[in-house]
């Protein structure tokens, strides 16, 4: 088979593109701890009365690291039952903190400014990521996934002290 000169030249662009692709995907998962995210565990969204979520906010576990549950709902993260406006969480720098997401009604996003944590929030399902607050500061969380009306309004803060 006889190919033609521009062909060619196709053919080896995309075998370098995807090449990059590849290479850039393993660079990342062997250097950068970058994940895909996936589910912890499937839930019933009409019934997280009955779950950790009934309580949404942070656990302090040992030494600086801690667990906060979140609540995704339209328009809106339930951080805590004294949160504030906007819903703030507060953590020491140094913080290593592992967050517990899930949705209440639709899809929501779930990103955190300036860190890697990008969740996909499906209803029924539990979202993890885990982020280090190295630098005192204000972070905010933002739903990165267009949920409706009010989603403009959507977000919380984190407030690293
Ligand atoms: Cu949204």
């Amino acid at each position: 088979m006889e190919l033609n000169k521009l062909e060619r030249y196709w053919l080896i662009a995309v075998g370098v593109v995807l090449g990059a692709f590849t290479a850039a995907t393993i660079v990342a998962l062997l250097f950068f701890n970058i994940r895909l995210p996936s589910p912890v565990e499937r839930i019933d969204p009409q019934r997280l009365e009955e779950t950790e979520f009934a309580r949404p906010g942070i656990r302090r576990l040992t030494g600086s690291r801690y667990e906060a549950y979140i609540v995704a709902k339209s328009w809106a993260f339930e951080v805590g039952p004294d949160a504030g406006t906007p819903p703030t969480l507060r953590f020491p720098a140094g913080s290593e903190v592992t967050f517990y997401v899930t949705s209440k009604d639709v899809m929501h996003g779930f990103q955190i400014e300036g860190h890697t944590a990008n969740l996909e929030l499906v209803p029924g399902q539990i979202a993890r990521t885990t982020a280090r607050f190295n630098r005192p500061g204000r972070y905010n969380i933002i739903c990165n996934h267009y949920c409706g009306a009010g989603h403009h309004l959507m977000y919380a803060t984190i407030l690293v002290e």
